[in-house]
């Protein structure tokens, strides 16, 4: 799976695929991340991308005509399944989007700042909008960070063990359940007995009950 990453800012995400699973991914070449530089698309001078709003009103917003120069430029090479921009007013992301979205080839991420882009880019050229929470960020950058994340761990041979991604929290609805390691005794924290037992029908009936609850108490939306 390929994904490809435009933003102003391309220092924000050197970090986030440079380690642990998601560098993983990439060595066994499962996962290609390219992050894309926008002011090398721009033809403005001093490499600029936006500008101020007709109509007025605070704040920049990103022009059409470099971020078309960027994407045509890139689909000389790469067909993408969908161009997605990363906005607080997009559709609030969950698992279920990021299982669909580990099915797909190419996806381009388009990262936004200032106040917004230009309308006609949405209209246009972008096939999904996507926010990561009701809250407001810099920009998108972050977001295409936890999307990339979320997805690239679904793809088949990325985590060394197949299953535990289907027993990740969310994955069936329900929060995971509370996990223990050594030492058995910790203080006086014991490990729940049950854990210890070999019982393994035992264990799958503790571990789902405690799913259940934890569920119930914390997010009794997702049993609805
Ligand atoms: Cl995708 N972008 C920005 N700028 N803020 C956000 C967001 C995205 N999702 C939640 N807040």
């Amino acid at each position: 799976m390929r994904i490809d990453i435009i933003t102003v800012v391309p220092e924000l995400l050197n970090g986030p695929f440079s380690h642990s699973i998601m560098k993983r991914a990439q060595d066994k070449g499962l996962l290609s991340v390219n992050i894309i530089n926008l002011r090398e698309y721009t033809t403005y001078p001093r490499a600029q991308v936006d500008d101020y709003p007709f109509g007025g009103g605070a704040g920049m917003v990103m022009m059409i005509d470099p971020l078309v120069n960027a994407i045509e430029s890139l689909q000389k090479s790469n067909t993408y399944d969908d161009i997605i921009f990363l906005t607080p007013d997009g559709e609030t992301y969950n698992q279920k989007m990021a299982n669909a979205l580990s099915l797909k080839n190419n996806l381009l991420l388009i990262c936004g700042h200032y106040k917004g882009i230009d309308q006609r880019f949405r209209d246009h050229f972008v096939t999904k909008e996507i926010s990561i929470g009701d809250y407001v960020l810099s920009g998108g950058e972050l977001a295409a960070a936890v999307l990339t994340d979320s997805i690239g761990r679904l793809i088949p041979g990325v985590l060394n063990d197949e299953s535990s991604a289907l027993s990740d929290s969310f994955q069936d609805n329900l929060l995971a359940p509370p996990v223990y390691t050594r030492p058995e005794i910790y203080r006086d924290w014991k490990v729940p007995e049950v854990l210890l037992s070999g019982n393994h029908k035992l264990i799958d009936e503790w571990r789902t009950n405690q799913s259940l609850e934890r569920t119930k108490i914390r997010r009794p939306d997702l049993l609805d």
